[in-house]
């Protein structure tokens, strides 16, 4: 340890991985999967496919049909991989980044293309898919995964037929207080939660090491709970460490905290140019990291699949692509009274008084 070593840096973290950036197949004595060929190739299937949807989506908001779109470009193995893990009963708590997830949990892409394209105000019913709405306020979203939570346990839904709650959030998100927050509750109340942080090293400009002085899994056990670091770009890895934390905490184990160690590698959202802070080698040496890249090169080493069903994949995302763009263009304007729909379940006489002034406004337009 030298002199400016940081505090509780002394043990390199640990790291799950299961497949290399070369596409090998290594083991792990906590952690290791034993997929089929067909679900591998489903894996891959989902990755390709929500990259071009991602991709899509960019070139919509750069053509100006979106307002603003947040790239998930390189977090693809994390988002399927731990998306994957969820059972039809556990619920999901997103930021506005999580198509991947999104995609895992059958809400239609073009529905995410209609919040940024600002003609729907959420989009999906979060009850139908048990994916809940995207959050822009940094962090909130850990202490409703964390009710929700209790609230499982509370109805009893625990065990190998239960249900937990998992929930996303970034590095930046690990400065707020509500995060901080939710880590005491989960932990107290031995909540059915899993934290999966989406370590990108960025949060817009700010660089990891404007939010930490440790690796980020290693604050769970200040909380009292377990902490992993997992490659965040090796889906197997991801998959793995998910499917035994949340089994876990369906079995009454409590919360853990999972960082995916990945790398953002495209901008913070389309209004962000973010050769601004960071250097271009950075990029340069993740793109070595590609989380698609490695179970291509592992499916073909090992012959899980041939060229036929790799050009049959890229075939479909093209079509894919092409399907979502065509169905964004002709989604309609909403009603403008439609923004009052849905910000309550039951009636609430301030949203009823703005809705009628609103109403009123209108109506100075017609005739
Ligand atoms: C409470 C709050 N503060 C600030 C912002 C502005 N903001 C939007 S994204 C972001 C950075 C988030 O970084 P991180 O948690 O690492 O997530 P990432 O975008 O990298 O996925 C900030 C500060 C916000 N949306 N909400
Ligand atoms: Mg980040």
């Amino acid at each position: 340890m030298t002199a400016e070593a940081p505090h509780g840096a002394e043990a390199p973290p640990e790291f799950v991985q299961l497949l290399t950036p070369e596409g090998e197949r290594v083991e792990h004595p906590d952690y290791d999967i034993d997929l089929t060929p067909a679900e591998i190739r489903g894996l891959y299937r989902d990755l390709v496919l929500v990259r071009r949807v991602d991709l899509e989506a960019v070139a919509l908001q750069r053509q100006g049909e979106l307002g603003l779109w947040a790239s998930l470009l390189g977090q693809e193995a994390a988002q399927i991989g731990s998306g994957r893990a969820l059972t039809d009963a556990d619920m999901a708590f997103p930021t506005y980044r999580e198509h991947g997830v999104a995609w895992c949990r059958g809400v239609d892409p073009v529905n995410l293309l209609g919040l940024f394209r600002g003609v729907n105000h959420g989009g999906w019913d979060p009850a139908e898919h048990n994916f809940h709405l995207y959050t822009i306020v940094i962090g909130s979203q850990t202490l409703h995964a964390v009710g929700y939570a209790m609230g499982i346990q509370r109805d009893g839904a625990v065990g190998e037929d239960g249900a937990a709650s998992i929930v996303y959030f970034g590095d930046g998100a690990t400065s707020q207080g509500d995060v901080n927050e939710s880590f005491i509750w989960a932990s107290v109340f031995n909540a059915p939660v899993v934290f999966f942080c989406q370590n990108n090293q960025w949060a817009i400009s700010e660089p990891l090491e404007r939010q930490t002085r440790i690796p980020l899994y290693r604050r769970a056990s200040g909380f009292g709970f377990p902490g992993v670091r997992v490659d965040g770009n090796d889906v197997f890895a991801c998959l793995a460490v998910t499917r035994k934390a949340l089994a876990d905490a369906r079995a009454g184990q409590g919360p853990m905290l999972i960082e995916a160690f990945t790398y953002r590698m495209g901008a913070h959202t389309t209004s962000d140019d973010p050769t601004r802070y960071r250097v271009a080698d950075e990029l340069e040496a993740w793109k070595l990291k590609d989380p698609i890249e490695r179970v291509r090169s592992y499916m073909f080493k090992n012959q899980v699949a041939d060229q036929d069903f790799f050009d049959a994949i890229d075939a479909e995302a093209d079509a894919l692509g092409r399907d979502v763009r065509g169905r964004c263009l002709a989604l309609p304007d909403p009603e403008p009274l439609a923004i009052f729909d849905h910000v309550y379940a039951e009636p609430n006489r301030l949203v009823d008084a703005e809705r009628a002034r609103f109403a009123a406004y209108l109506e100075g337009f017609e005739g």
